[in-house]
């Protein structure tokens, strides 16, 4: 113990590396360390957005940070000089549908090998009819993408205004991961959490790069449920009522989930490969009594890494496992938050012991709508918001270890 905690304290004395800046560092975890005091403080004040839903950071550039808003629009923000500048990127809200609130332009991704395929993945709601559509748009010589070039990937039908998910990210093996709710309402009416012959309430993996002719993805052959009959192939994980933000630990791989309960849990989730979250049968770590397949058999479900109830908050929003190397005492913290209650809290797992190293704590809660964290290419963690509420202008936060 003694000696990982010297680690982190002559870690945290050294100077910054610059040549380290933008690489992926795996700084020496101090698992038996606690979690620190993480606040959040206002960055790019100059900014004005609107319902700013996602940040993304562009892996061939550390000055271009993009921030995808609800309407449709991307915004291009340039951090190179002192005081940071921003252009609209993209506007792209005639094809997207933002009638309702969990309806919009839901996520963006870069390809991970963008400095030479030079394709950006936008998921959004669409309207008449109403549906989920992914698709890829190539980025021109002029920097921005090019609408002429939308490649339609997939689409999923959609019977309500909500619960669509959804974020699109790449896991470290290249393949896209792709986030869908359960098809919405409440309660699952559908029954789609258990139903393995839908894409709703399913993470799914396809690959975007080895494509036949004719077609726009492939499904990689080592998803879990190629092959069976009745279950659709681009499957990874089941039984996931909406989870809204998920993303990759770039240090081990790991896919971490928020999934956003019913009436009382919700939850933080390890995504892997085939395994069954549970809803509808289960909420959280509980059966969701009063419906006929309830169960306590948590053997057929994988059960969340921590949850909490709806005394805590009401609409989880995943975040990020903390791997920059600015700040030694928040390594290997995952930092997530809930989007109504405004609450941030860290925790440490590990993942081959399945165990919680640190339980979660609570690290400060604000009065406004945590729409999603974000990761830099340094691995600083970022957060944007609407301020007072879902309808207030858009932030963005870093979050750090509180100086003393
Ligand atoms: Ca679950």
């Amino acid at each position: 113990m003694l000696s990982s905690l010297l680690i982190v304290v002559s870690l945290a004395a050294l100077p910054q590396d610059p040549a380290s800046v933008g690489a992926s560092v795996q700084a020496p975890v101090a698992a038996e360390s606690g979690i620190p005091r993480i606040t959040a403080s206002r960055i790019w004040k100059e900014a004005k957005l609107r319902r700013p839903i996602q940040i993304v950071q562009r892996p061939d550039s550390n000055d271009l940070v993009y921030i995808a808003e609800q309407s449709g629009r991307i915004v291009e923000l340039d951090r190179s000089k002192d005081a940071v500048t921003t252009t609209t990127w993209l506007d792209y809200s005639d094809p997207v549908n933002d009638q309702f609130n969990e309806q919009g332009l839901l996520s963006m991704a870069f390809h991970p090998k963008f400095a030479t395929d030079r394709r950006v993945f936008l998921y959004y709601s669409a309207d008449a009819p109403m549906r989920e559509v992914l698709a890829s748009m190539k980025v021109g010589e002029d920097g921005k993408p090019d609408p002429k070039t939308a490649t339609i990937i997939l689409e999923q039908p959609s019977f309500e205004w909500n619960h669509n998910g959804g974020t699109v990210a790449f896991g470290p093996d290249g393949m896209l991961y792709l986030s869908f709710g359960d098809g919405g309402s409440g309660n699952d009416p559908w029954g789609h959490g258990q139903d393995m012959n839908t894409w709703l309430a399913k993470v799914i993996r396809i690959d975007v790069d080895r494509v036949e002719a004719g077609q726009t993805y492939s499904v990689p052959t080592d998803n879990p449920f190629v092959g069976q009959a009745g279950i659709k192939p681009e499957i990874w994980a089941s039984g996931l009522r909406n989870v809204w933000r998920m993303s990759f630990d770039r240090s081990t791989g790991d896919l971490w989930g928020g999934d956003v309960g019913q009436n009382k849990w919700e939850e933080i989730d390890l995504i892997r490969k085939g395994k069954n979250y549970g809803w509808r049968p289960r909420e959280g770590r509980h059966a969701t009594r009063g419906v006929k397949d309830a169960s306590d058999d948590v053997s057929r479900f994988e059960e969340p890494v921590a949850e909490y109830d709806h005394s805590e908050g009401i609409s989880v929003t995943g975040g990020f496992v903390y791997r920059g190397s600015k700040h030694p005492s928040m390594q290997g913290v995952y930092v997530y938050g809930d989007y109504q209650y405004g609450t941030v809290w860290g925790l440490r797992y590990d993942t081959t012991a399945n165990a919680l190293t640190n339980e979660p704590v609570r690290l400060f809660r604000k009065r406004f709508c945590i729409a999603s964290f974000g990761e830099l290419n340094d691995g600083t963690l970022l957060m944007c918001c609407t301020e007072g509420g879902a309808d207030g202008p858009g932030s963005i936060y870093e979050l750090a270890p509180a100086s003393k």
